[in-house]
């Protein structure tokens, strides 16, 4: 497959004024028509006659004119990726007419226009569209759709949408038009037989949206938190960005087969069924909190990534790093913003920093790829959210909000690139930001050394910058860092505390001081970078007990702790579990915060750590000394265990607000304290038998599982649960993750073999493969290799069926140089015989082939 490169970017040779697609839908012979009013770039006119080239796979092109005339055999040829028409036969303005026939039952890549359960749906981000009929399949060729969907013959898909507003419908067939050009990229079509779960939004200039979400029939009564988070995003859209919505119905849709989290179709968005459905006895609180989030990422693209869309696919964090961005905020203002940010560092740091490491390294705007389904990575998603936040810190939260207006203003309706959204902060802000525009460009994680000095009451501060190799970039340029910062004296007052501004390869910051004052460095997590700074135990303790900044406090925490589980063995240090105890009986703390605070950090967290310093992890070391300090921890809270849980019950009926959570978070953490110390389990037993939510009971169930316990609870749960999908994904994810290395493989093995283990259904292969390969790195490291070859022969499998699914699983093996050389080679030699795979898909080979070079 060819490689595909930002710097070979051409304007588009023709472009499009309107589409009128019609779709009679069948299982295995879906017909599509389309006419198109194609007309000449006129960027390119001066160029003369152009080849009309239009994208296809797997079409079957059933016939083809150009202002009604069939175009004749010699002037058209076909290829595996599309078709092309002889210049000398497309004239400067026409009307392209297509039949072509698609089978979306045999379509099991779930791209394009597919079938999950009977439900006819489409995924057509980033290069679905092609899959559907031909056509100028990127993000610059934007245009108006008129729809036309005929149900399928047996009427068993009542309900046809796509995008826009309905404009007719009758017996088996609907019309939709959608009044806003956009790329084919955001078209969507479901049909099914659904039921929608209604209500009402008036926008600030008072004018009334439909709100729909569409259902298998049982499933409405779990839809009210979407549509209450849905709603509360509009809301917060309009009062934190000015941006309303702009259509007469928002619809979203529950699919069970899809293969990331839900798609931004214009008003139709797309979900995995999981992050629409919940009710407290199938959901718990991460799951509401993540359908939140969802829920809002995809309302927020409406505007960023729908009215202003990306030229190229190059140019993808200019939508998804500006998405993750908003979604981060408004979670933070909906539940704690401290701990938020916490929760955002840890998934940066478990999927970004460890992309960052290892040989899938790349720039937050990639410069090429093969297959861009590969560059949905946590780099573009969450690495550009954190440039984003940068950015809003250097300028300050108002000219931020008058960058984003002006954003709107002057490209709506446009597909733009990372200068324009820069050069909108320059105008703004006048400020030159050729530098910072380096984010964009260099891979990597920085380091950021800070050395400290205290002499004749001069507090100095050096800061140093070194970014490591990645990749094709052996050399780094400094970039520029807002180190936020607090200068803490010694009875916890603030000395100083402000912004830095970092951008050379090492500088000195001086203060005059009254008393050498105790650094409170990185404030809020204000750059993405790997701090390098010795600290005293006495200096982590005092900033665990007196930081006023909810990050560093934490961070310091988490430094104790990770310092406990790389360095020499032995008791811990006692300032280290004093300063937990204390924590744990601090009233004053938010208990989400607290539960933070008492959790270690993972093996996965770990292991880097270890890896950092150049030495080769074991995971089954680290697992069990993570397990040894669990139990020291908990022996030192001693008593305050069971105060914790006793005092934390949430009263009355379930409720999943953050509150809520965060007394349960905390509850939990003093279960899993009282189960290290009980070796039968007896609480996390009666937890799970009580419990009236899936919350309480998951949290019981993984710590009996953990423990090599819980085999009854495991059989009831299954035996109440069978018929629910999502709630039996859980079954398979907590005994993969959980399972204690020794019995993991076997255990893994044995629930692969079930007949409930439907492989083919994107979230049951994640729950069991997927979860045993990222969260169970003591069983999948196994030193026999065990691990691995289960994992690679289930991807294999999985390949020929679904390679966007298989190659973002594989990429789980790309930790392997990290390890020792036993583990190392057999790494590899399952990479291989993967990459040995005859018929491996271009997804899987583009990220093995990076893993193996
Ligand atoms: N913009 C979407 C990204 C996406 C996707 C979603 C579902 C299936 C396949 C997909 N490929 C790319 C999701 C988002 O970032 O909001
Ligand atoms: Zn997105």
């Amino acid at each position: 497959a060819p490689t595909i490169r930002l710097a070979d970017y051409r304007l588009p040779d023709y472009l499009v004024e309107s589409v009128e697609l019609t779709l009679r839908l069948h299982p295995t012979a879906t017909r599509v028509n389309a006419r198109v009013r194609f007309y000449r770039n006129p960027a390119r006119a001066d160029e003369g006659a152009a080849d009309l080239r239009l994208d296809g796979r797997g079409l079957t092109l059933v016939s083809a004119t150009i202002d009604g005339v069939p175009v004749p055999q010699n002037a058209l040829t076909e290829d595996s990726e599309g078709l092309t028409v002889a210049a000398a036969h497309v004239p400067s303005a026409f009307v392209w007419e297509a039949e072509t026939e698609i089978s979306p039952e045999t379509n099991t890549a779930l791209e394009g226009l597919y079938m999950s359960r009977g439900m006819y749906c489409t995924q057509c981000e980033a290069q679905g569209f092609r899959k559907i009929t031909f056509w100028p399949d990127r993000p610059d060729v934007m245009t108006t759709f008129r729809v036309r969907i005929e149900g399928p013959a047996d009427g068993s898909a009542p309900v046809l949408l796509s995008n826009g507003n309905l404009v007719g419908s009758g017996e088996g067939w609907a019309e939709w038009q959608d009044p806003w050009a956009k790329p084919s990229y955001l078209f969507a079509l479901v049909a099914g037989d659904l039921r929608a779960v209604e209500d009402h939004f008036t926008t600030a200039s008072g004018r009334d949206v439909l709100l729909q979400i569409w259902v298998r029939p049982g499933d409405e009564p779990r839809c009210a938190y979407a549509m209450d988070a849905l709603k509360r995003s509009m809301r917060w859209d309009e009062e934190t960005y000015g941006r309303e919505y702009d259509l007469d119905r928002f619809m979203i849709v529950a699919v069970d087969d899809f293969n990331m989290g839900a798609m931004e179709n214009k008003g139709l968005n797309i979900f995995n069924s999981r992050f629409v459905l919940a009710s407290p006895e199938t959901a718990t609180d991460a799951d509401y909190k993540s359908i939140e989030t969802i829920i809002a990422h995809e309302y927020f693209h409406n505007w960023t990534g729908n009215r202003i869309t990306c030229r190229d696919w190059f140019q993808l964090c200019l939508k998804e790093g500006l998405t993750v961005f908003r979604d981060q905020q408004f979670s933070a203002d909906e539940r704690s913003a401290g701990v938020k940010r916490i929760e955002d560092v840890l998934r940066l740091r478990a999927t970004q920093f460890r992309e960052d490491a290892g040989p899938l390294a790349h720039p937050v705007r990639p410069t090429e790829y093969i297959e861009i389904n590969n560059f949905y990575t946590a780099t573009v998603y969450e690495k550009g959210a954190e440039v984003i936040g940068m950015l809003r810190r250097l300028v300050g939260p108002e000219v931020y909000r008058k960058a984003l207006d002006l954003y709107f203003e002057r490209h709506d309706g446009q597909a733009c690139t990372i200068e324009d959204w820069l050069r909108v902060f320059e105008n703004v802000s006048g400020r030159d930001l050729s530098q910072f525009a380096r984010w964009y460009s260099q891979a990597g994680t920085p380091r950021l050394k800070a050395e400290t000095d205290w002499a004749d009451g001069k507090f100095t501060l050096r800061l140093s910058q070194t970014t490591p190799p990645t990749p094709g970039q052996p050399e780094k340029a400094p970039l520029v860092l807002p180190v936020a910062f607090g200068l803490l004296g010694s009875d916890g007052s603030t000395l100083e505390a402000g912004l830095l501004e970092f951008s050379e390869a090492e500088r000195a910051f001086g203060w005059e001081l009254p008393e050498r004052p105790v650094l409170s460095l990185l404030r809020g997590f204000s750059a993405p970078v790997i701090v390098e700074h010795e600290i005293t135990p006495a200096d982590r303790a005092f900033l665990l007990a007196h930081d006023s900044d909810s990050f560093t406090r934490w961070e310091a925490g988490r430094s104790f702790a990770l310092a406990e589980l790389t360095g020499p063995e032995g008791e811990p240090d006692p300032a280290y579990l004093a300063a937990l105890v204390a924590v744990a009986d601090d009233p004053a703390l938010d208990p989400a915060y607290r539960a933070l605070l008492l959790s270690l950090p993972s093996e996965d967290e770990v292991m880097a750590q270890i890896a950092a310093v150049g030495r080769a992890p074991d995971p089954l070391e680290v697992w069990r000394r993570r397990r040894a300090l669990e139990t020291a921890v908990a022996r030192a809270l001693g008593d305050r265990a069971r105060a914790l849980y006793d005092s934390n019950v949430v009263p009355g009926p379930y409720t999943p607000d953050a509150d809520a959570a965060g007394r349960r978070a905390l509850r939990g953490r003093a279960l899993a304290a009282l189960t290290a110390l009980d070796p039968a389990g007896s609480v996390a037993r009666a937890q799970y038998a009580s419990a009236d939510n899936m919350t309480e009971r998951m949290t019981a169930l993984s710590l009996l599982v953990s423990r090599g316990l819980g085999k009854k609870e495991l059989a009831a749960f299954h035996s109440e649960w069978r018929h629910d999908r999502l709630v039996i994904d859980k079954w398979f994810t907590v005994q993969a993750a959980l399972t204690p290395p020794e019995t993991a493989v076997e255990t893994v093995e044995a629930l692969s073999r079930r007949e409930d283990f439907d492989w083919r259904n994107p979230n049951r292969f994640r729950s069991l493969i997927g979860a045993f390969a990222s969260g169970n790195p003591a069983g999948f490291h196994r030193a026999d290799g065990s691990g691995y070859r289960l994992v690679v022969d289930w991807l294999i499998r999985l390949d020929s069926l679904n390679p966007q699914t298989t190659a973002r699983l594989a990429s789980l093996l790309g930790t392997w140089r990290m390890f020792d050389p036993g583990r190392q080679a057999l790494m590899k030699a399952e990479l291989e015989r993967l990459a040995a795979r005859p018929d491996l898909s271009r997804d899987t080979g583009e990220i093995v082939g990076r893993l193996l070079r």
